[in-house]
């Protein structure tokens, strides 16, 4: 089989190129490893900035988004049994809209399927082959068989634990690593959510309330990173949801039927270049973010825009410019979104490694927040459009 764009992984990153690409006339191939039903269930990121927004309309992909999604203008961030109540649009002029990252693969999914463009499923990339040539071949396997796809670029859009990275050789790839030792716990519940984005630093540790609808809570919490899901009880999650919430008496925060539970480990990545030869790497391939930012789908979806308009323009005038700046043109992007995702982390978090002098520092920068609007319109500034894209 051959095309022009072999894309790795239907995650929000090869989704939003496949669609991106083809409004430039541009054919694409998409494998993706796992079934349809996998990648549309799995329950992830939910936050949408105004550029990704601004893309799923531009791709008139928005309908249900726009239809479905909930406009967000507050961030809360309570500490001492307190609130900073940020509010978006005054401090911004922007708001963002919360609409579960498995709707949006759900949404771009169905589009590529009606438009009978290639998207295969349960079709596991294994190796990459001549990256930096003219002609790369992508090795899979599909319905039992070793199959290869030739094209001219490939999109390594395959996650943190995919192998396009892997086909960048060593002394090509830097890479920088932050793990915490702490992730969350997060669940679904049939209950009504708290109305703003509540982020909370507490004794016992870090808490979020969102929301995927107003009947549905998205909830989160702070655990060890060793911790699982099922060595908790529903009881213990609403205990320590209250009190981390400074819920005391349980009036805030609607407790209701807990249907689905997940672990997010909570590491900051970033691999340079992102791009060898006619291998570009997007997305989780090439970077991670702790979901403190709610930033790691946005992120995606503007290295897709960036990679879409450089391989537009090599296939419209033969110009290699714009693809040999993708790696330079994301960079500071996603350095600063990493600085802020780690910020908001060390913000927010319970850290084992802390003495009373760093928990004092951390309380007193909330509180030093809390008296300042230029603080707080840095942090609304960068929650709003970090994943901007110049165009
Ligand atoms: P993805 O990981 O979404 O997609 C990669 C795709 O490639 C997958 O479908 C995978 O099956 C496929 N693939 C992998 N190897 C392959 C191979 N060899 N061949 C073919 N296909 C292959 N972000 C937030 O902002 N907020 C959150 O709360 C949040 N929670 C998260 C929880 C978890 C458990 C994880 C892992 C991530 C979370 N994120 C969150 C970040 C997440 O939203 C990512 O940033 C987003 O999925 C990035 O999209 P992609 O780069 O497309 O990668
Ligand atoms: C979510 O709604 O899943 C969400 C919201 C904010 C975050 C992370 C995840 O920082």
């Amino acid at each position: 089989m051959k095309t022009q764009v072999a894309i790795i992984g239907a995650g929000p990153a090869g989704l939003f190129l496949a669609h991106l690409l083809k409004r430039h006339g541009i054919e694409s191939v998409v494998l993706e490893a796992r079934s349809r039903e996998y990648v549309e269930a799995r329950v992830r990121a939910g936050v949408l900035e105004s550029g990704t927004i601004d893309t799923l309309n531009n791709l008139g992909l928005g309908e249900r988004m726009m239809r479905e999604g909930l406009v967000d203008n507050g961030l809360d961030m309570r500490f001492r049994g307190r609130t900073i109540h940020l509010d978006l649009p005054g401090l911004t002029g922007r708001s963002v809209k919360i609409y579960g990252q498995q709707e949006v693969v759900k949404d771009l999914i169905g589009a590529r399927l009606a438009e009978g463009d290639p998207l295969i499923f349960e079709a596991e990339v294994v190796r990459i082959e001549g990256a930096d040539t003219a002609s790369p071949r992508v090795h899979y396997r599909h319905q039992g068989e070793a199959r290869t796809l030739d094209c001219t670029f490939v999109a390594g859009c395959d996650g943190f634990h995919g192998v396009s990275r892997a086909a960048v050789p060593e002394g090509v790839i830097t890479t920088y690593t932050r793990n915490y030792d702490f992730a969350w716990l997060g669940v679904l519940v049939k209950a009504p959510p708290l109305p703003d984005m509540t982020y909370t630093n507490h004794d016992r540790g870090f808490a979020l309330c969102s929301r995927r609808s107003m009947s549905i809570s998205r909830l989160y919490l702070q655990v060890h990173a060793s911790d699982r899901p099922e060595n908790w009880s529903d009881a213990q999650i609403w205990d320590e949801l209250h009190t981390r919430v400074f819920d005391a008496d349980r009036t805030e925060i609607k407790e209701g039927e807990i249907f689905q539970r997940d672990m997010a480990q909570l590491r900051a990545f970033i691999a340079s270049p992102m791009q060898y030869g006619n291998l570009f790497l997007a997305g989780d391939a090439v970077h991670i973010v702790p979901p403190t930012g709610a930033k790691g789908m946005n992120m995606a979806v503007a290295d897709a825009r960036v990679l879409a308009r450089g391989m537009a323009a090599y296939f419209s005038n033969g110009s290699r410019a714009a693809l040999d700046r993708y790696s330079e043109e994301c960079g500071l992007r996603v350095w600063k979104t990493i600085r802020y995702s780690a910020y908001m982390t060390g913000l927010l978090h319970r850290f084992s490694e802390h003495s009373e002098f760093d928990r004092g520092m951390q309380l007193t920068e909330l509180e030093f927040i809390s008296q300042s609007e230029a603080a707080q319109r840095t942090i609304a500034e960068q929650y709003v459009k970090l994943s901007d894209v110049a165009d």
